[in-house]
């Protein structure tokens, strides 16, 4: 019983930003990502009945509790009534930058699991458990561009993933990843989404925001960079004002940051394709052309407190490698 899988990470354009129902992990609005190359997960399931606990090692270490319990409840939720498993994953990114992503980890955990428990889920199935350990989860299942429905309050299968574009049909994408202040975000996203219920701007956030997802959609079908980067760059910006304006506020965006924002909106100004985007944590990404993603990149390398940068293309689904 044992299997080995990949996923990658995903960025979010249209934001997932709050939770219609918590215990079942439902999203408050509908979100559409894009799962990039670079970012991977891998990750082994080995259901052992010689095992008298969970074993759980992420990047050749032991995992912390809290992760170990985390890892333990998908597991459950993958497998009722299982046997012990040891799990191992490892990122091919350094996890003390802060990129550490749930989405790939949680992807590849779930096919894993399943093609170790011996279940043969189709992507739909996969989402669905997927979502409930993280909702960003969900999209990494896919790859390409990625759209996650919000499904309906105390109904577990309701809300999964659903692949737009496949990460062949609009091979021209670019996602430019500034990396700023690394280590471990101090407020995590399901956090984060919680306390931003009580910002004023809640309610118009979750009203504003499934009108997005018609016009990225529209925008992929056309494959028109500029009018997916404004919704990108528009669902980014409500983002952050909903959470910022909630009492205690939650500031994810740093210096470097919003300097990073002005740079991008400046070099559109001088005719380069660049869109802005942020999400639970210091990093500016940009969204723009292979012709255009090195001298972004490195305009955002300027940027002081910038430490490097990444440049990702459309990236594949989970995809299982042995087992
Ligand atoms: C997104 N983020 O759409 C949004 C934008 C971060 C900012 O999905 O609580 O870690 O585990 O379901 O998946 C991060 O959310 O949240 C996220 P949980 P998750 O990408």
């Amino acid at each position: 019983m044992y299997a080995l899988a990949e996923a990658r990470a995903n960025i979010a354009l249209v934001k997932y930003w709050g939770k219609s129902d918590l215990a079942r992990n439902l999203p408050a609005v509908p979100s559409l990502s894009l799962t990039v190359d670079a970012l991977t997960t891998r990750t082994s399931v080995h259901f052992d009945p010689a095992r008298n606990a969970d074993a759980v090692w992420i990047d050749r270490k032991p995992a912390d509790p809290r992760a170990q319990e985390r890892v333990s409840r998908h597991l459950d939720r993958v497998l009722p009534g299982r046997m012990f498993a040891e799990v191992r994953s490892s990122n091919d990114f350094p996890t003390a930058a802060g990129l550490a992503s749930s989405a790939s980890a949680f992807a590849a955990l779930t096919l894993a699991a399943s093609a170790a428990a011996g279940a043969a889920h189709d992507g739909t199935k996969l989402s669905i458990l997927a979502r409930q350990a993280s909702g960003s989860a969900a999209r990494s299942i896919f790859g390409g561009l990625v759209l996650l429905g919000v499904g309906t309050p105390g109904q577990t299968d309701s809300s999964f993933a659903t692949p737009i574009a496949s990460e062949r049909d609009w091979p021209d994408l670019r996602l430019v990843i500034g990396i700023g202040i690394e280590g471990p975000k101090e407020i995590g996203s399901t956090d984060g989404m919680t306390r931003s219920e009580a910002s004023p701007y809640y309610a118009s956030w979750t009203a504003s925001a499934p009108a997005e997802i018609p016009r990225a959609v529209e925008a992929i079908e056309r494959r028109d960079l500029a009018a997916l980067g404004a919704v990108a760059e528009r669902s980014a910006l409500r983002m952050h004002a909903c959470a910022m304006a909630s009492d205690p506020g939650v500031v994810y965006l740093r210096g470097p940051t919003v300097e990073g924002l002005h740079v991008i909106q400046k070099l559109r100004t001088r005719g380069f394709h660049a869109w802005f985007t942020c999400d639970a944590g210091p990093h500016p990404k940009a969204l723009t052309t292979p012709a255009d993603a090195e001298y972004v990149a490195r305009a955002l390398a300027e940027v002081p407190g910038i430490r490097r940068t990444i440049i990702a293309a459309p990236g594949a689904g989970a995809l299982l490698l042995d087992g």
